[in-house]
């Protein structure tokens, strides 16, 4: 990756080109927009004109100076505001911000990871600390429904992910989350939503061989569930050809282990990873 410094003295030289690849760069190695402004596009902004006070800067170096930070405003800002619609709950701009982002050939995965899941990651922690609660929660997960349902999945499948939270169990936000992030990365997703019987998901297992099965639990009395769902695979005599992934706050590294299951991770960019290398697939 390019340094993102390296926008400042696009925008001081003027170079509207390099401002742009240098903002792709950075956005694509998940520097957060927020930075991207506050670091690099406003002091280099404030430094054209302060040179062109002190009459170092001509005219047109002042306004070829603006122009290569619009070029990387440009990029920014759209994806920015989808992170705020989200927290914010204002669902049509949600859609809106996205739809203006794919227009703008803008990965869908990356528009999960970095704009999307941050978004709700922080509406978990506000709803922890008392700062928002569930009507907010909600509508702030409706919001992101709305953005990642104009994803849709990519040309080829990068596999069969059948995804749900554990019988029992109502908590669907992480859980969307990565059926969102694997989407944007290609997979088929079928999701089973919350509270999955185990019979659920070995029956939409059992539709195509080479299905894998993701689960989500967020209670410690729940995660066991997902240790009933191996046997239930098992005993259906599909669990050779079916990988079993989890995850959910309580699920750690030894419970993985413990339960017989072939991934753990506690976020969604590591839900991809897992689901790519248990199916092979070159994505
Ligand atoms: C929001 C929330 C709720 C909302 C859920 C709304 C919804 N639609 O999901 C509501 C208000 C409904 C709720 C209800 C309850 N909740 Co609640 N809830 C939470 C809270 C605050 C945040 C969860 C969340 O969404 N986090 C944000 C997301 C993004 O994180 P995440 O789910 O962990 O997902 C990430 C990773 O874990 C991972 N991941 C998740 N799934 C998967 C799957 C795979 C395959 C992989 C690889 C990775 C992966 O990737 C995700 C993205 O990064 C947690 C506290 C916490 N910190 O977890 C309590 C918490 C989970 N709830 C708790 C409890 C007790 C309850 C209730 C029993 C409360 C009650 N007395 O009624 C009920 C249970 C209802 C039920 N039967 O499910 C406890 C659980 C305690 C425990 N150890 O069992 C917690 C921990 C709060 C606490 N500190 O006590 N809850």
């Amino acid at each position: 990756m390019s340094d993102p410094a390296e926008l400042c003295h696009a925008i001081l030289t003027g170079d509207a080109p390099k401002a742009e690849q240098l903002t792709k760069a950075a956005l694509a190695a998940h520097v957060h927009p927020a930075e991207l402004l506050s670091r690099y596009l406003i002091p280099a902004i404030d430094e054209v004109g302060r040179r062109y006070d002190r009459h170092d800067y001509s005219m047109t170096r002042l306004m070829t100076g603006a122009r290569a930070m619009f070029a990387s405003l440009e990029l920014i800002t759209p994806r920015a505001e989808l992170y705020e619609a989200i927290l914010s709950g204002d669902h049509q701009r949600a859609r809106e911000v996205t739809k203006a982002a794919l227009a703008a050939s803008v990965a869908p995965a990356e528009l999960v990871s970095v704009y999307v899941t941050p978004a709700m990651e922080e509406v978990g922690r506000r709803f922890e600390c008392n700062e928002l609660y569930v009507p907010e929660l909600l509508i702030a997960q409706r919001a992101m429904k709305a953005a990642v349902a104009l994803l849709g999945t990519a040309g080829d499948r990068a596999g069969r992910v059948v995804i749900g939270t554990v019988q029992g169990d109502l908590h669907d936000i992480g859980k969307n989350l990565v059926a969102a992030m694997l989407q944007g990365c290609g997979f088929e997703v079928i999701d089973l939503q919350v509270d999955v019987p185990p019979e659920k998901f070995v029956a939409a297992a059992q539709e195509k061989e080479g299905t894998i099965v993701a689960m989500s639990a967020l209670l410690t009395t729940t995660m066991t569930m997902m240790k009933r769902v191996i046997d239930a695979l098992e005993e259906a005599g599909i669990r050779e050809k079916t990988k079993v992934i989890i995850g959910g706050a309580p699920i750690t590294q030894q419970y993985c282990n413990q339960i017989g299951a072939d991934g753990y991770s506690d976020n969604a960019n590591g839900a991809v990873a897992l689901a790519r290398k248990l199916a092979g697939a070159r994505t």
